[in-house]
């Protein structure tokens, strides 16, 4: 056999959260790649999380959407060629402007865009067909800091950069779970804390794996941050800790402000009062900020996802304008964001309110695009955001939607309407990656099968403005396109084509750098006109950047506003007082729910979901209650529970959890239909949205909770999918499907008894070489089947509901070529023969560590993570398991 050439590592960045970290991908010539962290870029100098270290296992192609499909007159998909379904598109987007006009035309974009796909986007919708109404899911992510910062910097300025996370005394995280969601600048946190001993704040109403390693931990009441900024504005003053000369040249509106929040907040006793802290938490608090120059303060969605979000933002904006900490080394505000290029949407102005490179849709500025863009048809207003998109459609106003990036069918507030209102379109395209997600179950009418990370090529832009490649590393399969090309040929269709006639991605940068630039003049801060002549080359190898990079200078620039020079017309930061508010509660829903993220999923799931070294670490969608609620509910840890709200519901996992506050249910958005039966918890989210930015509350929904009794619970393993809509399981059953080694995982409940599994498993194709046990008045059903090779290919487990079954010991069986006698003898009670390795959830995804190897450790004599690490090498590379690891040191000191 001739070996190949080992092919060149290439460098890329990471296709997940807003730290952009650099990755070195090396294509193994059989459509896989070796991930590595790149040592090189400056977001993670080598680091790479579990998420961005499981990469590899995303890049299969089985559940990818490969071909371009068309709705036909009998409502089912068909393949089609990408002719066929551009032109489709095409007619229906020029029949819709023509009957209904402009305003019944929508796009619903997404911060996992690159760059180049979102300004080709903006460019097609707003400029030539005339609708404002493009959106994107950022709008329920990072519309309030978006609106914050325009309010009191008159531009959408992220001021600081991740190394003053270096050269930081004092770290406030309110609203951010940084150790989970934002794991390699947390790393750059905790070891600002060891190498010069900065203190972390974390200010979060349940206590987080990041709220476990704070020294200061503020379980604050949901919706109440405003309040404890205000106060902390007071304190400032009172105690003769502003910066007077910076607020005299470079802010205006401060006397105003303090004057409210004086009302609002007078003093510690009523800002610990208005938030359901502790005065002497509060006091604390106030004096390490009011004491510590050099202060970032981080915050992300439990700041952003609210009713008060902006205002949230402002007072938190406020504090450091009033201390003139700002723009500085180690000291300033730092809105962390969410998705890879969230701030790259946020530049080619892809939500409603914006039109374009950081202008607005005054008179001049829309003149301005216009020219630049020779676009007569331009749209001159703004248009719905992203919560009022789907209710316009719902209505029937908009009747034409191209979504791309997103799976708003789940991640929307009130996701049943969502898709509903998806249902009534004329016109829905959909580009996706993947061939499983709920919202391409929402029947579009054309579907295009649009490039994924490995094949992507153009740019993001990170939480700290830094402008990084994405560069391909696989090759294209041949009937996938980029998102920008499909829309080219789209526009091109419906007359445009000279104006979208781009050879590729620099083509797009370039003109994107140059509209940045035009009739600018150091008036908008988003400036990156000396990129706008990059050859081919130079763009090929650019190296990544923060904005702004002006013409004059060439050259990035770390931070904004030292010296003021704000965008506001007087040239000064604006102080905004924050709205009193009270937390909202409604009869029959006596809880909050609050929503957020787990360590190794991404969002729907569509890629992490793929990795079974991800899956290991939570299974199924949980809902996590405060020990005081399980008794009177009757609620065990691990039962199944049922949380409603007015808008719908879903079944999960009890998770008791004594960092959970009392009152309050937390549930992680991941799970949807397409992984389990009921644990899409978008459904029952409100779409109550902030005044200014139109972002959702996502965090505080009233929701009641209840048992989910069950008769049995169990667990299936497959070596293929199972589509139980095929094979539909016993009435009222629920499951959650995992990712496994060789196969997948099946955590299954239902009000069959044995002989209704027993009837079940009967009527699936399963190979005759089987083993049962048929336990009636035990409540068992167990089944295992085996193919001709010997391999295990099924095993059904299931027994009363009040002992359910681990897989934990079975699971290795599917990824294992033959399965012993001995194994087969006892598989049916669950174990394997002999002794085996230890087992539990997995806790360090990077080495497979999972939790019983840890409590193992600790029982020999480990007494910290660092001797857990030495034995096991748990926590080691990435670290994004630390918390957790000391967290089990913790529990096993403290015997029960
Ligand atoms: N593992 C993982 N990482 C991710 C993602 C992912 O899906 N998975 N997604 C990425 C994206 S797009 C985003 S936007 C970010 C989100 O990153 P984060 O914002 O850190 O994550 P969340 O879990 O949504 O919410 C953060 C915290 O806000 C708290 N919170 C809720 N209400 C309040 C409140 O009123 N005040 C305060 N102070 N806190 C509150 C919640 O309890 C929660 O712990 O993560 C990014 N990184
Ligand atoms: N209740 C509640 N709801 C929330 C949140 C919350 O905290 N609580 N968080 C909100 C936030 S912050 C966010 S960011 C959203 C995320 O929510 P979504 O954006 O809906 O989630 P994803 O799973 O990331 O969906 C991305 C989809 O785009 C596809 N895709 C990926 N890359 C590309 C590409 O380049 N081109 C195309 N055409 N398709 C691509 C993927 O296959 C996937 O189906 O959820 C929001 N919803
Ligand atoms: S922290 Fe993790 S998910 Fe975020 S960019 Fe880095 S490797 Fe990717
Ligand atoms: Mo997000």
């Amino acid at each position: 056999m001739n070996a190949l050439p080992p092919a060149p590592a290439v460098a890329t960045t990471c296709p997940y959260c807003g730290v952009g970290c650099g990755v070195k991908a090396t294509p193994d010539g059989r459509g896989g790649a070796l991930i590595a962290g790149d040592a090189a870029h400056p977001a993670n100098l080598g680091r790479l999380c579990s998420k961005g270290s499981a990469l590899g296992e995303t890049l299969a192609l089985d559940a990818r959407l490969l071909r371009p499909m068309v709705r036909a007159g009998d409502g089912a998909l068909a393949e089609a060629s990408w002719d066929a379904a551009l032109d489709r598109a095409a007619a229906g987007f020029r029949d819709i402007l023509e009957r209904h006009g402009p305003q019944a035309v929508a796009f619903y974009l997404s911060g996992q865009l690159l760059t180049e796909d979102y300004y080709v986007a903006n460019k097609l919708a707003k400029g030539f067909l005339g609708t404002a109404n493009v959106d994107t899911n950022s709008r329920l992510c990072m519309a309030s800091s978006v609106a914050g910062h325009k309010r009191a910097f008159g531009s959408d300025t992220v001021p600081g950069a991740y190394e003053d996370l270096d050269q930081t005394d004092l770290i406030v995280l309110t609203g951010s779970n940084t150790a989970w969601c934002h794991p390699v600048l947390f790393r750059r946190m905790v070891a600002a804390r060891s190498t010069r001993g900065a203190r972390l704040v974390v200010i979060d109403p349940r206590r987080t794996a990041t709220g476990e390693e704070a020294d200061l931990f503020l379980p604050i009441a949901h919706g109440t941050d405003a309040a404890l900024f205000s106060g902390l504005l007071v304190d400032l003053e009172k105690t003769g800790a502003l910066d007077a000369a910076f607020i005299e040249a470079h802010t205006e509106g401060f006397a105003a402000t303090l004057k409210e929040a004086r009302a609002f907040t007078p003093d510690v006793a009523a800002t610990a009062a208005a938030t359901g802290l502790c005065a002497e938490e509060v006091a604390r608090f106030f004096e390490m900020f009011r004491s510590t120059q050099r202060v970032v303060t981080c915050y992300s969605q439990g700041v952003n996802q609210s009713a008060v979000g902006t205002d949230k933002v402002n007072a938190i904006l406020n504090c450091h304008l009033a201390t003139g900490r700002i723009g500085k080394p180690g000291m300033g505000p730092f809105s962390l964001t969410g998705q890879p290029n969230a701030m790259g949407g946020r530049e080619v102005g892809g939500l409603a309110n914006q039109l374009a490179a950081h202008m607005g849709f005054s008179p001049a500025e829309v003149d301005r695009v216009r020219r630049f863009w020779d676009a007569p048809a331009i749209a001159t207003a703004e248009g719905h955001k992203a919560v009022a998109m789907f209710d316009a459609i719902a209505r029937g106003e908009i009747k034409a939607l191209w979504v791309m990036g997103t799976n708003p069918a789940v991640s929307l507030p009130q996701a049943r309407e969502v898709r509903a209102a998806l249902g009534k379109l004329d016109l829905f395209v959909l580009s996706e990656n993947v061939i499983g997600n709920d919202t391409l179950a929402c029947a579009p009418h054309v579907l295009l099968p649009t490039a994924a990370w490995g094949e992507k090529d153009g740019t993001v832009t990170n939480s700290e403005r830094r402008i990084s490649r994405q560069r391909p590393f696989l090759p294209l399969p041949e009937k996938v396109r980029p998102d920008w090309w499909a829309m080219a040929q789209v526009a091109a269709r419906l007359g445009h084509g000279a104006a979208f006639a781009w050879r590729g991605p620099a083509d797009i940068f370039r003109e994107h750098a140059a509209l940045s630039g035009f009739e600018n003049g150091g008036t908008r801060d988003f400036d990156i006109s000396g990129l706008a002549t990059l050859s081919d080359a130079e763009y090929e190898s650019l190296a990544p950047v923060q904005w702004p990079v002006p013409e004059e200078t060439r050259e990035g620039r770390a931070r904004l506003f030292a010296d003021g020079g704000f965008f506001t017309p007087s040239g000064r930061a604006r102080f905004v007082a924050p709205a009193r508010v009270e937390a909202a509660r409604s009869g029959g829903f006596p809880f909050l729910l609050n929503t957020g993220r787990v360590r190794d999923q991404w969002h729907t799931m569509t890629r992490t979901g793929l990795s079974p070294r991800l899956a290991g670490h939570i299974r199924a969608p949980f809902v996590a209650i405060h020990p005081e609620h399980a008794a009177p509910l009757g609620l065990e840890d691990g039962a199944l529970a049922r949380v409603t709200s007015a808008h719908g519901s879903a079944t999960l996992e009890v998770r008791i959890d004594a960092g959970q506050q009392i009152g309050t249910l937390f549930a992680p958005i991941h799970w949807s239909d397409a992984n389990a039966s009921d644990g899409a918890v978008g459904a029952l989210v409100h779409k109550h949205t902030d005044p200014h930015s139109g972002q959702p509350d996502l965090k505080a929904t009233p929701a009641a909770l209840a048992p989910a009794p069950m008769r049995s619970r169990g667990f299936l393993l497959a070596r293929r999918r199972l589509d139980f809509s095929a094979t539909p399981l016993p009435a009222g059953s629920w499951w959650a499907r995992a990712a496994l080694e060789g196969g997948f995982g099946w955590r299954l409940a239902g009000q069959g008894g044995p002989q209704e599994w027993a009837d079940w498993a009967g009527g699936l194709d399963l190979p005759g070489d089987r083993t049962e046990l048929v336990d009636l008045p035990g409540g068992h059903y167990r089944t295992a089947a085996f193919d001709a090779r010997g391999r295990l290919v099924f095993a059904l487990l299931m027994g009363p509901a009040d002992a359910p079954q681990a897989w934990d010991a079975l699971a290795g069986l599917l990824a294992e070529e033959t399965v012993s006698l001995e194994d087969r003898r006892v598989l049916l009670s669950g174990r394997r023969a002999g002794a085996r390795g230890p087992c539990g959830p997995l806790v360090c995804a990077c080495f497979g560590v999972p939790r019983g190897a840890i409590t193992d450790a600790i029982a020999a004599g480990d007494r910290d993570a660092v001797a857990i690490g030495a034995r096991l090498k748990a926590g080691t590379n990435c670290g994004s398991c630390l918390p957790e690891i000391r967290q089990i040191l913790q529990e096993a000191r403290v015997p029960a």
